[in-house]
Protein backbone atom coordinates (compact mmCIF):
# COMPACT_ATOMS: atom_id res chain seq x y z
CA UNK A 1 0.00 0.00 0.00
CA UNK A 2 0.94 3.54 0.09
CA UNK A 3 3.50 3.26 -2.89
CA UNK A 4 2.68 6.99 -3.54
CA UNK A 5 4.50 7.82 -0.36
CA UNK A 6 7.75 8.09 -1.96
CA UNK A 7 8.43 11.32 0.05
CA UNK A 8 10.98 10.73 2.95
CA UNK A 9 10.15 11.26 6.29
CA UNK A 10 11.18 13.85 7.69
CA UNK A 11 10.66 16.51 4.74
CA UNK A 12 7.35 15.62 4.45
CA UNK A 13 5.72 17.89 7.05
CA UNK A 14 5.63 20.91 4.84
CA UNK A 15 2.96 19.54 2.86
CA UNK A 16 0.53 19.00 5.93
CA UNK A 17 -1.38 21.95 5.30
CA UNK A 18 -5.15 21.54 4.00
CA UNK A 19 -8.64 20.44 4.97
CA UNK A 20 -9.17 18.22 7.97
CA UNK A 21 -9.76 14.91 7.75
CA UNK A 22 -12.92 13.54 9.16
CA UNK A 23 -11.40 11.00 11.98
CA UNK A 24 -9.00 13.52 13.29
CA UNK A 25 -8.99 17.12 14.00
CA UNK A 26 -5.41 17.20 13.21
CA UNK A 27 -5.28 14.99 10.29
CA UNK A 28 -5.36 16.53 7.40
CA UNK A 29 -6.61 14.79 4.18
CA UNK A 30 -4.18 15.57 1.99
CA UNK A 31 -1.20 15.23 5.14
CA UNK A 32 1.18 12.41 3.50
CA UNK A 33 0.21 10.41 6.66
CA UNK A 34 -3.50 10.17 6.56
CA UNK A 35 -4.00 7.10 4.95
CA UNK A 36 -1.27 5.84 7.27
CA UNK A 37 -2.95 6.69 10.35
CA UNK A 38 -5.89 6.02 9.15
CA UNK A 39 -4.78 2.33 8.30
CA UNK A 40 -3.22 1.50 11.99
CA UNK A 41 -5.78 3.59 14.36
CA UNK A 42 -8.66 1.56 12.14
CA UNK A 43 -6.56 -1.24 13.21
CA UNK A 44 -6.60 -0.60 16.62
CA UNK A 45 -2.77 -0.71 17.07
CA UNK A 46 -2.54 2.83 18.23
CA UNK A 47 -5.59 5.45 19.49
CA UNK A 48 -6.29 9.66 19.43
CA UNK A 49 -6.96 11.47 21.82
CA UNK A 50 -9.78 11.99 23.55
CA UNK A 51 -9.97 15.87 22.36
CA UNK A 52 -10.35 14.04 18.70
CA UNK A 53 -7.08 14.65 17.69
CA UNK A 54 -4.04 12.69 16.92
CA UNK A 55 -1.23 14.49 17.35
CA UNK A 56 0.75 13.54 14.42
CA UNK A 57 3.57 15.76 15.32
CA UNK A 58 4.35 14.65 18.91
CA UNK A 59 7.20 12.58 19.50
CA UNK A 60 7.00 8.90 20.43
CA UNK A 61 7.95 7.18 23.66
CA UNK A 62 9.97 3.96 23.67
CA UNK A 63 7.24 2.49 25.60
CA UNK A 64 4.70 3.57 22.68
CA UNK A 65 6.75 2.70 20.18
CA UNK A 66 7.75 -0.95 21.48
CA UNK A 67 3.82 -1.73 23.05
CA UNK A 68 3.28 -1.37 19.06
CA UNK A 69 5.49 -3.68 17.68
CA UNK A 70 4.56 -5.86 20.46
CA UNK A 71 0.88 -5.59 19.48
CA UNK A 72 1.36 -6.35 15.63
CA UNK A 73 3.39 -9.33 16.31
CA UNK A 74 0.63 -10.40 18.92
CA UNK A 75 3.51 -10.38 21.92
CA UNK A 76 1.92 -10.62 25.11
CA UNK A 77 3.67 -8.93 28.35
CA UNK A 78 5.55 -10.67 30.73
CA UNK A 79 5.82 -9.91 34.02
CA UNK A 80 7.69 -6.50 34.97
CA UNK A 81 8.40 -4.70 39.01
CA UNK A 82 8.40 -1.32 37.26
CA UNK A 83 4.45 0.06 37.42
CA UNK A 84 4.95 1.55 34.61
CA UNK A 85 1.80 0.81 32.07
CA UNK A 86 3.82 -0.73 29.11
CA UNK A 87 6.93 -2.37 31.85
CA UNK A 88 5.08 -5.77 30.56
CA UNK A 89 5.85 -4.89 27.00
CA UNK A 90 9.10 -3.52 27.43
CA UNK A 91 10.29 -6.80 29.00
CA UNK A 92 8.52 -9.42 26.39
CA UNK A 93 10.47 -6.99 23.94
CA UNK A 94 13.41 -7.34 25.45
CA UNK A 95 13.35 -11.55 26.52
CA UNK A 96 12.84 -11.60 22.04
CA UNK A 97 15.85 -9.63 21.98
CA UNK A 98 14.61 -6.89 19.59
CA UNK A 99 16.57 -4.54 22.19
CA UNK A 100 19.33 -4.82 24.66
CA UNK A 101 19.63 -4.57 28.42
CA UNK A 102 21.55 -1.59 27.92
CA UNK A 103 19.31 0.55 25.61
CA UNK A 104 16.47 0.72 27.61
CA UNK A 105 17.32 -1.43 31.11
CA UNK A 106 14.06 -2.08 32.61
CA UNK A 107 13.93 0.25 35.51
CA UNK A 108 11.10 2.20 32.71
CA UNK A 109 13.15 5.65 33.66
CA UNK A 110 13.69 5.71 29.84
CA UNK A 111 10.12 4.31 29.15
CA UNK A 112 8.65 7.67 28.66
CA UNK A 113 11.10 9.26 26.83
CA UNK A 114 10.98 9.80 22.76
CA UNK A 115 12.72 6.51 21.05
CA UNK A 116 15.71 7.42 19.09
CA UNK A 117 14.88 6.57 15.50
CA UNK A 118 18.09 4.19 15.03
CA UNK A 119 16.59 1.52 18.07
CA UNK A 120 12.88 2.42 16.81
CA UNK A 121 14.23 1.02 13.30
CA UNK A 122 15.96 -2.04 15.16
CA UNK A 123 12.86 -2.97 17.56
CA UNK A 124 10.88 -3.69 13.94
CA UNK A 125 13.10 -4.92 12.01
CA UNK A 126 13.96 -7.27 14.80
CA UNK A 127 10.47 -8.26 15.41
CA UNK A 128 9.08 -8.48 11.53
CA UNK A 129 11.85 -8.85 9.26
CA UNK A 130 12.42 -12.58 8.43
CA UNK A 131 16.14 -11.76 7.65
CA UNK A 132 18.36 -8.84 7.48
CA UNK A 133 19.44 -8.60 3.65
CA UNK A 134 21.67 -5.77 2.76
CA UNK A 135 24.51 -4.79 0.40
CA UNK A 136 26.65 -2.58 3.08
CA UNK A 137 28.00 -0.64 -0.06
CA UNK A 138 24.78 -0.04 -1.61
CA UNK A 139 22.68 1.15 1.44
CA UNK A 140 25.37 2.98 3.46
CA UNK A 141 25.71 5.22 0.20
CA UNK A 142 22.43 6.19 0.77
CA UNK A 143 22.82 7.75 3.68
CA UNK A 144 24.65 11.08 4.58
CA UNK A 145 24.97 10.83 8.09
CA UNK A 146 25.93 7.44 8.07
CA UNK A 147 28.98 8.61 10.24
CA UNK A 148 26.48 9.02 12.83
CA UNK A 149 25.08 6.11 13.16
CA UNK A 150 25.99 3.59 15.70
CA UNK A 151 27.59 0.49 14.32
CA UNK A 152 25.42 -1.48 16.58
CA UNK A 153 22.21 -0.54 14.51
CA UNK A 154 24.24 -1.52 10.79
CA UNK A 155 22.67 -4.21 10.41
CA UNK A 156 19.33 -3.57 11.14
CA UNK A 157 18.85 0.11 9.54
CA UNK A 158 20.50 -0.81 6.06
CA UNK A 159 18.18 -3.49 5.81
CA UNK A 160 15.51 -1.19 6.94
CA UNK A 161 17.06 1.17 3.60
CA UNK A 162 16.95 -2.16 1.69
CA UNK A 163 13.60 -3.00 2.46
CA UNK A 164 12.10 0.38 1.49
CA UNK A 165 11.15 0.96 4.85
CA UNK A 166 13.59 3.24 5.94
CA UNK A 167 14.34 6.29 4.35
CA UNK A 168 16.05 10.04 4.62
CA UNK A 169 15.03 13.16 4.89
CA UNK A 170 15.13 15.40 2.19
CA UNK A 171 18.65 16.14 2.79
CA UNK A 172 19.35 12.55 2.59
CA UNK A 173 20.38 12.42 6.50
CA UNK A 174 18.72 9.33 8.35
CA UNK A 175 19.14 11.81 11.93
CA UNK A 176 20.17 8.41 14.00
CA UNK A 177 19.53 9.65 17.16
CA UNK A 178 16.90 11.90 16.26
CA UNK A 179 13.11 11.90 17.93
CA UNK A 180 10.44 10.10 15.66
CA UNK A 181 6.76 11.55 15.23
CA UNK A 182 3.78 9.90 15.99
CA UNK A 183 2.96 9.94 12.43
CA UNK A 184 6.52 9.08 11.00
CA UNK A 185 6.22 6.10 13.63
CA UNK A 186 2.83 5.11 11.80
CA UNK A 187 4.67 5.04 8.45
CA UNK A 188 7.59 3.22 9.36
CA UNK A 189 5.56 0.10 10.76
CA UNK A 190 2.82 -0.03 7.97
CA UNK A 191 5.54 -0.43 5.87
CA UNK A 192 7.13 -3.02 7.68
CA UNK A 193 3.62 -5.08 8.13
CA UNK A 194 3.29 -4.78 4.03
CA UNK A 195 6.33 -5.73 3.82
CA UNK A 196 6.56 -8.74 5.77
CA UNK A 197 3.08 -9.04 7.46
CA UNK A 198 1.54 -8.96 10.53
CA UNK A 199 0.21 -12.03 11.27
CA UNK A 200 -1.58 -12.16 14.66
CA UNK A 201 -2.45 -8.65 15.81
CA UNK A 202 -3.23 -8.66 19.14
CA UNK A 203 -6.87 -6.72 19.26
CA UNK A 204 -7.23 -7.23 23.23
CA UNK A 205 -4.13 -5.54 23.64
CA UNK A 206 -4.26 -1.57 24.59
CA UNK A 207 -4.29 1.06 21.69
CA UNK A 208 -1.44 2.51 23.70
CA UNK A 209 -1.78 4.80 25.91
CA UNK A 210 -4.60 7.58 26.75
CA UNK A 211 -3.10 9.51 29.59
CA UNK A 212 -5.74 12.54 28.83
CA UNK A 213 -8.48 12.22 31.82
CA UNK A 214 -11.50 10.10 30.28
CA UNK A 215 -14.26 12.96 29.44
CA UNK A 216 -17.55 11.77 29.99
CA UNK A 217 -19.65 11.45 26.70
CA UNK A 218 -22.96 12.27 28.46
CA UNK A 219 -23.51 13.90 32.16
CA UNK A 220 -25.71 12.07 34.95
CA UNK A 221 -27.31 13.52 38.18
CA UNK A 222 -25.18 12.56 40.89
CA UNK A 223 -22.31 12.11 38.72
CA UNK A 224 -18.06 13.25 38.46
CA UNK A 225 -19.47 16.13 36.41
CA UNK A 226 -21.97 17.16 39.04
CA UNK A 227 -19.68 16.63 42.09
CA UNK A 228 -16.43 16.90 40.49
CA UNK A 229 -13.26 15.57 43.10
CA UNK A 230 -14.17 13.63 46.27
CA UNK A 231 -13.23 14.36 49.64
CA UNK A 232 -13.62 13.35 53.19
CA UNK A 233 -14.68 15.51 55.84
CA UNK A 234 -15.39 14.15 59.51
CA UNK A 235 -16.75 10.81 58.51
CA UNK A 236 -18.92 12.05 55.34
CA UNK A 237 -17.93 11.74 52.14
CA UNK A 238 -18.21 14.85 50.04
CA UNK A 239 -18.36 16.45 46.51
CA UNK A 240 -15.31 18.84 45.07
CA UNK A 241 -17.85 22.05 46.85
CA UNK A 242 -17.64 19.74 50.33
CA UNK A 243 -21.22 19.04 50.53
CA UNK A 244 -22.21 15.79 51.14
CA UNK A 245 -22.46 12.81 49.23
CA UNK A 246 -23.71 9.65 48.82
CA UNK A 247 -22.40 6.91 45.90
CA UNK A 248 -24.32 3.71 45.12
CA UNK A 249 -23.86 1.16 42.35
CA UNK A 250 -22.75 -1.98 42.06
CA UNK A 251 -19.53 -4.23 42.11
CA UNK A 252 -18.15 -6.33 39.36
CA UNK A 253 -17.52 -10.19 40.46
CA UNK A 254 -14.12 -11.00 39.15
CA UNK A 255 -13.84 -9.37 36.37
CA UNK A 256 -11.41 -12.18 34.84
CA UNK A 257 -14.41 -14.06 35.26
CA UNK A 258 -16.83 -11.68 33.80
CA UNK A 259 -15.11 -9.39 31.79
CA UNK A 260 -18.77 -8.63 29.27
CA UNK A 261 -20.92 -6.91 32.49
CA UNK A 262 -18.06 -4.12 32.53
CA UNK A 263 -18.41 -3.16 28.91
CA UNK A 264 -19.04 1.22 28.17
CA UNK A 265 -22.63 -0.06 27.14
CA UNK A 266 -22.96 -2.29 30.23
CA UNK A 267 -22.04 0.35 32.90
CA UNK A 268 -23.87 2.78 31.02
CA UNK A 269 -27.19 0.33 31.39
CA UNK A 270 -26.30 0.48 35.31
CA UNK A 271 -25.41 4.32 35.68
CA UNK A 272 -28.81 4.81 33.26
CA UNK A 273 -31.34 2.70 36.13
CA UNK A 274 -29.26 5.36 38.85
CA UNK A 275 -26.14 3.85 39.93
CA UNK A 276 -23.21 6.62 40.16
CA UNK A 277 -20.57 4.46 41.13
CA UNK A 278 -19.07 1.30 39.51
CA UNK A 279 -16.66 -1.24 41.34
CA UNK A 280 -14.25 -3.05 39.54
CA UNK A 281 -13.15 -6.07 41.55
CA UNK A 282 -9.87 -7.09 40.20
CA UNK A 283 -8.49 -10.26 42.24
CA UNK A 284 -5.21 -10.87 42.71
CA UNK A 285 -5.11 -14.83 42.85
CA UNK A 286 -7.83 -17.07 41.70
CA UNK A 287 -6.51 -16.19 38.00
CA UNK A 288 -6.53 -12.59 38.76
CA UNK A 289 -3.65 -10.21 38.53
CA UNK A 290 -0.56 -11.86 39.74
CA UNK A 291 -1.44 -14.54 37.62
CA UNK A 292 -2.94 -13.31 34.53
CA UNK A 293 -1.35 -9.81 33.18
CA UNK A 294 -4.28 -9.27 30.45
CA UNK A 295 -6.73 -8.50 33.53
CA UNK A 296 -5.11 -5.58 34.12
CA UNK A 297 -6.17 -3.94 30.69
CA UNK A 298 -9.55 -5.29 31.41
CA UNK A 299 -9.44 -3.02 34.61
CA UNK A 300 -7.98 -0.46 32.68
CA UNK A 301 -10.84 -0.51 30.21
CA UNK A 302 -13.64 -0.80 32.68
CA UNK A 303 -12.51 2.10 34.64
CA UNK A 304 -12.21 4.53 31.36
CA UNK A 305 -15.93 3.01 30.23
CA UNK A 306 -17.35 3.96 34.06
CA UNK A 307 -16.00 7.63 33.91
CA UNK A 308 -16.79 7.88 30.15
CA UNK A 309 -20.58 7.34 32.15
CA UNK A 310 -20.34 10.28 33.97
CA UNK A 311 -19.72 7.33 36.85
CA UNK A 312 -16.99 7.05 39.97
CA UNK A 313 -14.70 3.96 39.67
CA UNK A 314 -13.94 2.44 42.65
CA UNK A 315 -10.15 0.25 41.41
CA UNK A 316 -10.52 -2.90 43.59
CA UNK A 317 -7.17 -4.84 44.50
CA UNK A 318 -9.38 -7.79 45.12
CA UNK A 319 -7.26 -9.79 47.59
CA UNK A 320 -9.10 -12.75 49.04
CA UNK A 321 -7.69 -16.25 49.13
CA UNK A 322 -4.13 -14.62 49.82
CA UNK A 323 -5.32 -13.14 53.57
CA UNK A 324 -2.81 -11.26 54.10
CA UNK A 325 -2.38 -8.25 51.62
CA UNK A 326 1.20 -7.43 52.83
CA UNK A 327 1.74 -11.02 50.68
CA UNK A 328 1.44 -9.14 47.40
CA UNK A 329 2.55 -5.60 49.03
CA UNK A 330 5.27 -5.30 46.26
CA UNK A 331 2.78 -5.90 43.15
CA UNK A 332 0.52 -3.83 44.78
CA UNK A 333 2.64 -0.89 44.79
CA UNK A 334 3.75 -0.89 41.48
CA UNK A 335 -0.01 -1.37 40.46
CA UNK A 336 -1.05 1.18 42.38
CA UNK A 337 1.18 3.89 41.03
CA UNK A 338 0.65 2.73 37.75
CA UNK A 339 -2.89 3.62 38.27
CA UNK A 340 -1.91 7.02 40.29
CA UNK A 341 -0.07 7.69 37.23
CA UNK A 342 -2.69 7.47 34.52
CA UNK A 343 -5.85 8.69 36.46
CA UNK A 344 -4.34 11.66 38.39
CA UNK A 345 -5.87 14.20 36.35
CA UNK A 346 -9.33 12.22 36.87
CA UNK A 347 -12.27 13.22 39.33
CA UNK A 348 -13.72 10.16 39.41
CA UNK A 349 -11.51 7.27 40.15
CA UNK A 350 -11.29 5.92 44.07
CA UNK A 351 -8.35 3.38 45.07
CA UNK A 352 -9.78 0.67 47.39
CA UNK A 353 -6.06 -0.84 48.47
CA UNK A 354 -7.23 -4.55 50.11
CA UNK A 355 -10.72 -5.78 49.06
CA UNK A 356 -10.86 -8.32 52.57
CA UNK A 357 -7.84 -9.04 54.89
CA UNK A 358 -8.61 -12.42 56.48
CA UNK A 359 -6.98 -15.43 58.04
CA UNK A 360 -4.12 -15.25 61.03
CA UNK A 361 -3.13 -10.96 60.68
CA UNK A 362 -4.17 -8.00 62.66
CA UNK A 363 -4.85 -4.84 62.28
CA UNK A 364 -1.96 -2.78 63.67
CA UNK A 365 0.57 -5.39 62.52
CA UNK A 366 -0.55 -6.32 58.95
CA UNK A 367 -3.14 -4.20 57.59
CA UNK A 368 -2.10 -0.53 58.89
CA UNK A 369 1.50 -1.23 57.42
CA UNK A 370 0.74 -2.67 54.25
CA UNK A 371 -1.49 0.69 53.99
CA UNK A 372 1.10 3.08 54.97
CA UNK A 373 3.12 1.59 52.04
CA UNK A 374 0.34 1.61 49.29
CA UNK A 375 -0.96 5.13 50.44
CA UNK A 376 2.04 6.96 50.23
CA UNK A 377 2.93 5.34 47.27
CA UNK A 378 -0.35 6.75 45.60
CA UNK A 379 -0.27 10.17 47.41
CA UNK A 380 3.12 10.54 46.22
CA UNK A 381 1.82 10.95 42.20
CA UNK A 382 -2.25 11.37 43.04
CA UNK A 383 -1.94 13.70 45.67
CA UNK A 384 -5.83 13.94 46.73
CA UNK A 385 -7.80 10.95 45.64
CA UNK A 386 -10.08 9.03 48.20
CA UNK A 387 -8.50 5.87 49.33
CA UNK A 388 -10.72 2.57 51.41
CA UNK A 389 -8.46 0.51 53.30
CA UNK A 390 -9.84 -2.91 54.25
CA UNK A 391 -9.99 -4.47 57.61
CA UNK A 392 -9.13 -7.97 59.25
CA UNK A 393 -12.11 -10.13 58.88
CA UNK A 394 -13.15 -9.24 55.83
CA UNK A 395 -13.65 -5.82 56.42
CA UNK A 396 -15.43 -6.76 60.21
CA UNK A 397 -12.50 -5.21 62.45
CA UNK A 398 -13.46 -2.01 63.13
CA UNK A 399 -12.69 -1.83 66.75
CA UNK A 400 -9.29 -2.54 65.75
CA UNK A 401 -9.20 0.85 63.06
CA UNK A 402 -11.11 2.30 66.30
CA UNK A 403 -8.19 1.95 68.25
CA UNK A 404 -5.15 3.01 65.91
CA UNK A 405 -6.82 4.46 62.60
CA UNK A 406 -4.52 6.08 60.37
CA UNK A 407 -3.24 9.29 59.76
CA UNK A 408 -3.50 10.32 56.31
CA UNK A 409 -6.56 12.27 55.32
CA UNK A 410 -8.96 11.75 52.49
CA UNK A 411 -9.49 7.75 53.86
CA UNK A 412 -12.42 5.59 54.18
CA UNK A 413 -12.46 2.59 56.38
CA UNK A 414 -14.52 -0.61 54.66
CA UNK A 415 -17.30 -2.47 55.98
CA UNK A 416 -18.71 -5.30 54.44
CA UNK A 417 -21.50 -7.20 55.00
CA UNK A 418 -23.44 -10.10 53.96
CA UNK A 419 -27.36 -9.92 55.13
CA UNK A 420 -27.44 -13.63 55.99
CA UNK A 421 -24.19 -14.05 58.16
CA UNK A 422 -24.22 -10.15 58.96
CA UNK A 423 -26.72 -8.33 61.86
CA UNK A 424 -27.41 -6.52 63.82
CA UNK A 425 -23.34 -6.93 65.75
CA UNK A 426 -22.10 -5.35 62.53
CA UNK A 427 -24.17 -2.62 61.98
CA UNK A 428 -23.38 -1.89 65.95
CA UNK A 429 -19.78 -1.99 65.43
CA UNK A 430 -20.12 0.60 62.07
CA UNK A 431 -21.97 3.17 64.18
CA UNK A 432 -19.44 3.03 67.04
CA UNK A 433 -16.86 3.31 64.18
CA UNK A 434 -19.02 6.45 63.33
CA UNK A 435 -19.40 7.58 66.88
CA UNK A 436 -15.50 7.52 66.45
CA UNK A 437 -14.92 10.06 63.67
CA UNK A 438 -13.78 6.51 61.94
CA UNK A 439 -15.56 7.35 58.11
CA UNK A 440 -17.20 4.10 56.92
CA UNK A 441 -17.71 3.06 53.13
CA UNK A 442 -19.43 -0.05 52.38
CA UNK A 443 -17.55 -1.13 49.19
CA UNK A 444 -19.51 -4.61 49.10
CA UNK A 445 -22.14 -6.20 50.07
CA UNK A 446 -24.70 -9.03 49.36
CA UNK A 447 -28.05 -9.72 50.20
CA UNK A 448 -26.92 -13.47 50.65
CA UNK A 449 -24.73 -15.03 52.89
CA UNK A 450 -21.06 -14.77 53.48
CA UNK A 451 -20.41 -17.67 50.68
CA UNK A 452 -22.58 -15.23 48.13
CA UNK A 453 -25.29 -18.10 47.86
CA UNK A 454 -28.08 -18.59 50.52
CA UNK A 455 -31.55 -16.22 50.30
CA UNK A 456 -32.16 -13.98 49.63
CA UNK A 457 -31.92 -12.64 53.18
CA UNK A 458 -34.77 -9.58 52.51
CA UNK A 459 -35.28 -8.65 55.80
CA UNK A 460 -32.34 -8.78 57.08
CA UNK A 461 -31.35 -6.66 53.98
CA UNK A 462 -34.13 -3.90 54.71
CA UNK A 463 -32.52 -3.18 57.84
CA UNK A 464 -29.02 -3.07 55.72
CA UNK A 465 -30.24 -0.13 53.49
CA UNK A 466 -32.27 1.46 55.80
CA UNK A 467 -29.02 1.70 57.97
CA UNK A 468 -26.91 2.57 55.85
CA UNK A 469 -29.51 5.12 53.77
CA UNK A 470 -29.76 6.95 57.83
CA UNK A 471 -25.75 7.04 58.31
CA UNK A 472 -25.26 8.51 54.75
CA UNK A 473 -23.10 5.80 54.14
CA UNK A 474 -21.99 5.06 50.35
CA UNK A 475 -22.56 1.41 48.75
CA UNK A 476 -21.50 -0.90 46.10
CA UNK A 477 -23.54 -4.26 45.47
CA UNK A 478 -21.77 -7.74 45.04
CA UNK A 479 -22.07 -8.57 42.42
CA UNK A 480 -22.75 -7.54 38.28
CA UNK A 481 -22.64 -10.99 37.06
CA UNK A 482 -25.16 -13.92 35.88
CA UNK A 483 -23.55 -16.60 37.88
CA UNK A 484 -25.91 -19.14 39.45
CA UNK A 485 -25.53 -17.98 43.04
CA UNK A 486 -28.26 -15.44 44.91
CA UNK A 487 -25.67 -12.51 45.11
CA UNK A 488 -25.97 -12.26 41.69
CA UNK A 489 -27.77 -9.50 40.11
CA UNK A 490 -28.17 -11.22 36.75
CA UNK A 491 -30.07 -14.34 35.63
CA UNK A 492 -28.13 -16.79 34.69
CA UNK A 493 -27.84 -16.91 30.81
CA UNK A 494 -27.99 -12.75 30.72
CA UNK A 495 -27.09 -11.39 27.30
CA UNK A 496 -24.71 -8.70 27.84
CA UNK A 497 -24.48 -7.10 24.59
CA UNK A 498 -27.92 -6.03 24.57
CA UNK A 499 -28.84 -3.74 27.39
CA UNK A 500 -30.34 -4.85 30.74
CA UNK A 501 -34.08 -5.75 31.02
CA UNK A 502 -36.21 -5.96 34.16
CA UNK A 503 -36.49 -9.60 33.45
CA UNK A 504 -32.33 -10.37 33.56
CA UNK A 505 -32.49 -8.40 37.44
CA UNK A 506 -32.55 -11.58 39.43
CA UNK A 507 -34.66 -11.44 42.64
CA UNK A 508 -31.21 -9.46 44.68
CA UNK A 509 -30.76 -7.58 41.50
CA UNK A 510 -34.36 -6.17 41.50
CA UNK A 511 -33.77 -5.30 45.46
CA UNK A 512 -30.55 -3.68 44.43
CA UNK A 513 -31.46 -1.75 41.49
CA UNK A 514 -34.79 -0.35 43.83
CA UNK A 515 -32.52 0.86 46.08
CA UNK A 516 -30.07 2.90 44.39
CA UNK A 517 -32.06 6.17 44.41
C1 LIG B 1 -17.23 -14.84 45.87
C2 LIG B 1 -18.03 -15.05 44.62
C3 LIG B 1 -17.96 -16.47 44.20
C4 LIG B 1 -16.50 -16.88 44.07
C5 LIG B 1 -15.78 -16.61 45.37
C6 LIG B 1 -14.30 -16.90 45.30
O1 LIG B 1 -19.36 -14.63 44.84
O2 LIG B 1 -18.63 -16.66 42.97
O3 LIG B 1 -16.44 -18.26 43.78
O4 LIG B 1 -15.90 -15.23 45.70
O5 LIG B 1 -13.68 -16.14 44.35
C7 LIG B 1 -16.48 -11.68 49.73
C8 LIG B 1 -15.47 -11.45 48.67
C9 LIG B 1 -16.02 -11.85 47.32
C10 LIG B 1 -16.83 -13.11 47.42
C11 LIG B 1 -18.06 -12.78 48.25
C12 LIG B 1 -19.05 -13.94 48.38
O6 LIG B 1 -15.01 -10.11 48.65
O7 LIG B 1 -14.92 -12.03 46.46
O8 LIG B 1 -17.24 -13.47 46.14
N1 LIG B 1 -17.63 -12.34 49.55
O9 LIG B 1 -18.44 -15.03 48.99
N2 LIG B 1 -16.39 -11.32 50.98
C13 LIG B 1 -17.46 -11.79 51.64
C14 LIG B 1 -18.27 -12.45 50.74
Amino acid sequence: MKKFICITLLSVFIFTVGCMGADFTDVSKNAWYYDTVKEMTDKGLLSGYNDGSFRPDDTITSAEFTTIVCKVKGVQPTSSQTGHWAGGYMSAALEKGWYDYDEDPPTGEKYNSPIERQLAVKILMKALADSLTYDYNTESAKIKDFSQLNGRYYDTVLAAYSAGIAGGDNRGNFNPQSSLTRAEACTLIERAMDKYGSGNIDSTAPAVVQTEPVQPTATRSGGVSENGGLCVKGTRLCNEKGEPVVLRGMSSHGIQWFPQFVTKDYIKAVGDRGANIMRIAMYTEEGGYTRNDSVKQTLISAVDSTLANDMYAIIDWHILSDGDPMKHVDEAESFFKEMAERYKDSKGVLYEICNEPNGNISWSANVKPYAERIIPAIRSIDSDAVILVGNPQWCQDLDSVVADRLSYNNIMYTCHFYSGTHTQWLRDRVSNALRNGIPVFVSEWGTSDASGNGGVFEEETRKWLDFMSSNNISWCNWSLCDKNETSAALVGGSNASDGLSDSELSASGKIVFNSFN
